[in-house]
């Protein structure tokens, strides 16, 4: 079938396929620069283990060491993947000149300049983290941690990131999302959880008490269920950041990411219901299985979900920050890069080929029967034809045409990496 075929089979559906394909082009989606070199970042001992809950696993070779290795292999992934990406750092992936180092409470927005290039070059927004993680000061709490000077640390270090998301966004010209996510958490039945919590109360607080233009520096607060190491408690857990984001409206936004909460839980489902109370939130988009196991994404059925809430709450309008988080260190890192950013452009493609305002009015009618006829219709409508011509339009490959060249990277960088 051709796309002309397609997509007058979307039309008979009444579905306008080149509006999807045009909208999509204009949607932001962050590319993790972690996935290249398995969350390890430049600024302390590659060799130190992760810590504050995640981990990779696997040792396929290849791993990015180095800046000028990370930055090439994101080259490759842009060259391969269609869409409007947005770049997203943590602050361990600082650059410092021959000699110099910082610690993360003195980093500096001079530390991203090479980062700015970097995106300036090739169009790209850039979003921003703190790194709140592997490193000698997490005692192993960080921003809830009773010891004040370490507490004091990690604030010191927030503040540094709102200065670096600042002069991100004002260099790039794009707003920065700027990711609180911290680790703290107890492996065993704490005697006290609600102190750690009015701690990191009051830490977000001293963060976001550094000035910046809420407008192009977006502060989220990342909630998780648990981590490796710490099973029993966290601090960050999703009834406190949720509340932070509730009662602090005017400075910060809700971040959920889909590997975060009981395995029956669904992000597409709490979608629409922050989305009621919230004008904007963030999304981490990710694969758990079992746990928050950082898979990377498919075009599975729950990344279908999330794409249609998204879709249909108008969270294209800039109301959803879309980004992804996953780190497979088992394959190859380029091929799981570009695998997953696909997925969530499919994801999104697919949702936008959907009758949106048909479907609703079926159910706001009560034709529920023909509901369902229509919804488990679309499922087989021609969709690949519609990706292949956005693709074509993105000057990007067709899906059966980048892995030959992720192949051809691997025999002639990668695998000299050792
Ligand atoms: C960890 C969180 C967090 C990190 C990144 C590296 O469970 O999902 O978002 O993955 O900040
Ligand atoms: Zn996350």
């Amino acid at each position: 079938m051709s796309y002309l075929e397609a997509k007058e089979k979307y039309a008979a559906l009444g579905v306008d396929a080149e509006a999807a394909i045009e909208k999509l082009k204009t949607v932001p989606i962050s590319l993790h620069c972690w996935q290249g070199d398995d969350v390890r970042g430049f600024d302390t001992d590659p060799d130190a283990p992760l810590t504050g809950g995640i981990q990779t696993t696997g040792n396929y070779p290849g791993r990015a060491r180095t800046p000028e290795e990370l930055m090439a292999d994101i080259d490759k992934v842009l060259s391969l993947i269609p869409g409007k990406p947005k770049l997203n750092l943590h602050a361990s992936y600082a650059i410092f000149a021959p000699g110099e180092w910082s610690d993360r409470d003195k980093l500096e927005p001079r530390h991203f300049q090479p980062w700015v290039d970097f995106c300036k070059a090739r169009g790209l927004g850039c979003d921003f983290n703190p790194t709140f993680f592997s490193h000698p000061k997490c005692d192993p709490l960080t921003l809830s941690s009773p010891n004040e000077e370490t507490r004091k640390f990690w604030i010191e270090h927030g503040r540094a990131c709102i200065r670096i998301s600042q002069y991100l966004a004002e260099e790039l010209g794009q707003p920065c999302t700027m990711n609180i996510w911290t680790g703290d958490g107890f492996k065993d039945v704490p005697a006290d959880r609600m102190g750690p919590r009015v701690r990191y109360r009051e830490s977000i607080d001293e963060i976001l008490s550094e000035p910046y233009d809420f407008k192009l520096v977006k502060p989220c607060v990342e909630s998780k269920v648990f981590g490796i190491g710490v099973e029993a408690y966290t601090v960050g857990s999703a009834e406190f950041c949720l509340s932070y984001a509730a009662m602090n409206r005017d400075k910060c936004i809700p971040l959920m990411d889909n590997g975060h909460y009981h395995p029956t839980e669904v992000v597409s489902d709490k979608i629409p219901a922050l989305l009621a109370f919230f004008s904007e939130i963030a999304l981490h988009v990710t694969r758990p299985i079992r746990w928050d196991s950082d898979h990377v994404v498919l075009f599975d059925d729950e990344t279908r979900e999330i794409a249609r809430e998204i879709v249909r709450c108008g969270g294209l309008e800039g109301r959803v920050n879309i980004a992804l988080d996953y780190f497979d260190a088992s394959i190859n890192r380029v091929s799981a890069w570009v695998t997953g950013y696909r997925n969530v452009q499919k994801a999104l493609l697919f949702a936008l080929l959907q009758p949106v305002e048909a479907l609703k009015e079926l159910q706001d009618t009560d034709q529920f029967t023909e509901l369902m006829v229509r919804q488990e219709e679309l499922k087989t409508a021609p969709f690949g034809e519609v990706w292949d011509e956005y693709c074509r339009q993105c000057g990007k490959p067709r899906d059966g045409e980048w892995f030959a060249e992720v192949k051809k990277y691997e025999k002639e960088v990668l695998e000299k990496r050792v």
